[in-house]
């Protein structure tokens, strides 16, 4: 591995679509890619030699070489043709026995635009069916040689492409982007050693433990049979019902009820591969292994009402935000960290480490950082690459392995078997989006939609008419299986059994509840409370209530209380007496623990604009704004221009109809009596700044804009008595001095001070 990764630092082939990595030579010669007949028909230097201007490409754009160059089409200055390349004298009329007479079947021209049409959707996913995606690239930042022979760990500065895509998981295709669910965080490393595939969620545990009860999860929570509803909710009687009988749920469900079901961008959130891995380095020694993805923006979060108001008016609002982050050039970026431990410390923990329900706190195991990941372009068909890539936690290279976690094992099972009925057949590995950068040479052969051409009549092995080849990799080389004991009763029978502290259901939900912060904790009971009161079946509510008991009472009094009803006897649990845990709180499993590296790049900023605004301190703002790297945006009662005071014009970007407040991060009222009268008399107004304040967000009152807020009855203070830190008001004149303490109070996103339960606007 090593050898193979000093001749080759970086993925032949797929690298050349990043700028830095553009700028390196490959060896002479070296095959970009093997089997898959499209994945490269040329040698890598002479594929360069088509690279005209010889210059790498920007970053963020396509290089000529990359790897899926080959199969870009682009209709720009061509002639219109059909399937078969025959061109197309007429695109409008079909062919017809006079001009009103019957369409002739002989119309091919019709009949192959009409089918092609008829079969351009292919099944969403059953989970995870809305997602959105992006290319970028891993770099190792610290060779984890010593833990693992893994390709994109061997050396400092190595670079492997990757593909991203991330989901909610409920919801239908055409779904609400902000609703309250897991995130999928799916990474595919095109790696010279094969695809490696980590995918993950945006919290480190599920809600099961064996992959048996997948089915009836997934049938609970989606929209009930009978009438299809509801969309993207877990708010719904089959859900809870289901929930309130699986104790071993309720971890999860403490981690589902808080705001990291409703990230702030796909930008803002962790990843993490949830089951317990294995690397294995060079020497064939094995550690343990839990994926974290730490986000270089920190950990941020809407909230719920806020969630609510943006899936009405963008839908699309997390995909945007990232086409726009990534078209922008603020390519987002994670930081990789390994949580690694032995089998001795596994067996010394207080809980099962094949349980997916569980964490390993960071105290147990503190994470290794290795590396970082940057997604800088986006696709360039939406179906050719987000809907067509296929991902697989089978697809693991050598140094990664599996353990025993029983629902680790119905995974590996299930990602390829699902896309064999949604991609068409077992050649979806061919599709240019999933075709790996290593060569793929086998005897597998034929089936649906073959793209390779396969030559030689050898396809099976051993073999001596084709010289014994492709021939085996060897212990040395190929994927070799960790040697690990299949239990600690090596001839223990068959059984269908769960491994004894399987059954504490409740002391991590517990250890995340009390690690979370007031206003976190407050957020988890509103979610239980809004959720189950959704919930038409009282006895559905009263037992999740029950359960809740064993994870904290003040937690189920407050949920109790929200749902007025009489508190319910705590739920009795499997296990009588838990193990000890190691830790009762472990504060970085709070979203408060990671803020980011603060600062207000690609915050959006609302400045409200009509007839009369002070035009002045509004450009002093955009620009110093865009100078730190936020993206200001001047809304107005329609489109079009308005007549500063000082005689100018200035043109907003949008109407306070089409881009409503709950949109922003944050607001500036304007000064200038004329605009303050006109934008006072528009309902939307005091719409958008009750929103901003009851989303927590800055507002900035410049002079005359000052009115708006008493207009809007917002209280000038926080509940205890004391300034609002996220009211900024100010004069024209002072405009200069204003800018930095506005930017100090929008990068700290929220004003949770401002928090009350309900909301006092
Ligand atoms: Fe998945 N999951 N899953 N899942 N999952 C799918 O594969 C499945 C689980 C995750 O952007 C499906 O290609 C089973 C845990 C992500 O394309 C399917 C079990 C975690 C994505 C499937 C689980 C995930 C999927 C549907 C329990 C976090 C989207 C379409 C044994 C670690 C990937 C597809 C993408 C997608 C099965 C549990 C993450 C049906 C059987 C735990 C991010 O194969």
């Amino acid at each position: 591995t090593q050898d193979l990764a000093a001749e080759m630092p970086f993925n032949a082939n797929k690298a050349k679509e990043h700028g830095e990595a553009n700028a390196l030579e490959t060896p002479a010669g070296q095959t970009a890619s093997g089997d898959p007949g499209l994945a490269a028909s040329s040698t890598l230097s002479e594929r360069n030699a088509s690279d005209k201007t010889g210059r790498p490409p920007k970053p963020g754009t396509s290089g000529p070489d990359g790897s899926l160059e080959r199969v870009r089409a682009d209709g720009g200055g061509q002639r219109l043709t059909t399937n078969q390349g025959v061109p197309v004298a007429d695109n409008q009329n079909s062919l017809k026995a006079g001009a009103r007479g019957p369409v002739l079947l002989e119309d091919f021209v019709l009949r192959e635009k009409i089918t092609h049409f008829d079969h351009e959707r292919i099944p969403e996913r059953i989970v995870h069916a809305r997602g959105s995606g992006a290319h970028g690239y891993f770099e190792c930042t610290d060779p984890a040689t010593d833990l693992t022979r893994a390709a994109p760990f061997a050396e400092k500065g190595k670079r492997t492409p990757v593909f991203v895509r991330f989901s909610t998981v409920a919801g239908e295709r055409g779904s609400k982007d902000t609703a309250r669910d897991v995130r999928g965080f799916a990474v595919k490393f095109y790696t010279d050693e094969g695809n490696w595939d980590l995918v993950g969620n945006n919290m480190p545990v599920f809600f099961i433990q064996d992959a048996m009860k997948f089915p009836d999860l997934v049938h609970a929570v989606k929209p009930e049979p009978h009438h299809g509803m509801p969309q993207a909710a877990s708010a719904h009687d089959t859900f809870w019902d289901f929930i309130s009988l699986m104790p071993e749920s309720t971890h999860m469900m403490m981690w589902a009820m808080s705001d990291r079901a409703i990230p702030r961008s796909l930008r803002m959130m962790q990843g993490f591969g949830v089951h317990t891995f294995r690397l294995i380095n060079a020497k064939g020694e094995a550690r343990f292994v839990k994926f974290h993805w730490q986000p270089k923006l920190g950990t941020h979060s809407l909230v719920w009402d806020e969630a609510v108001k943006i899936s009405g008016a963008d839908p699309d609002f997390h995909r945007r935000d990232l086409w726009e982050a990534i078209d922008a050039g603020e390519y987002p970026e994670w930081e990789l960290g390994l949580q690694v431990f032995t089998q001795e410390e596994a067996d010394s923990f207080s809980f099962d480490i094949l349980d997916p329900t569980k964490i390993v706190p960071e105290e147990l195991a503190p994470i290794r950082i290795v590396g970082r990941m940057v997604l800088d372009r986006n696709p360039d068909n939406f179906f050719a690459e987000t809907e067509q890539v296929a991902f697989c936690v089978a697809h693991v290279i050598p140094g990664i392995d599996f353990t025993n976690d029983p629902l680790l094992a119905g995974r590996i099972h299930s990602y390829v078997d699902t896309q064999i009925s949604r991609l068409g057949g077992p050649n979806f590995h061919e599709l240019p989006i999933n075709a790996p950068l290593a060569p793929v040479h086998n005897n597998q052969r034929d089936g649906m939609h073959r793209q390779a051409i396969h030559r030689g009549r050898v396809a099976y092995e051993p073999n001596s008419l084709g010289g014994g080849c492709p021939f085996q990799a060897g212990a040395a080389q190929g994927f070799m299986s960790v040697k690990a004991r299949m239990d600690a009763e090596a001839d223990s029978d068959k059984v269908r059994v769960k491994p004894e502290k399987f059954a504490d259901h409740y002391t991590q939900a517990s250890l995340f509840y009390e690690s979370q912060t007031p206003v976190e904790q407050a957020h988890i009971a509103a979610a239980f409370r809004f959720e189950l009161s959704k919930v038409t079946v009282p006895a559905i509510r009263a037992r999740m209530v029950a359960s809740l008991r064993n994870v904290s009472d003040a937690l189920a009094e407050k949920v109790a209380k929200g749902l007025g009803m009489e508190l319910p006897e705590t739920m009795p649990c499997a296990m009588a007496s838990p193990p000890r845990p190691e830790v009762d709180e472990s504060p970085s499993l709070s979203l408060m623990a990671r803020p980011g590296e603060g600062g207000i790049r690609t915050r959006k900023v609302a400045l409200l604009v009509a007839d009369g605004v002070d035009g002045a301190s509004l450009r002093a703002l955009v620009e110093a704004l865009m100078q730190q790297g936020a993206v200001p945006r001047l809304v107005g009662p329609h489109l079009g221009a308005f007549a500063t005071s000082d005689g100018g014009r200035i043109e907003v970007d949008a109407s306070l109809e089409n881009n409503p407040g709950f949109l922003f991060d944050a607001l500036v009222l304007p000064d200038g009596e004329a605009a303050v009268k006109a934008l006072a008399e528009i309902g939307q107004t005091m719409e958008f700044v009750k929103d901003q304040y009851r989303h927590c967000k800055t507002i900035l009152a410049i002079g005359a804009g000052q009115a708006l807020l008493t207009q809007a009855e917002l209280p000038m203070s926080l509940p205890d008595g004391s300034a609002d830190p996220g009211l900024i008001l100010t004069d024209a004149g002072a405009i200069k001095k204003t800018i930095e303490p506005f930017a100090e109070a929008l990068a700290r996103h929220r004003h949770y001070e401002r928090d009350t339960d309900p909301p006092r606007v």
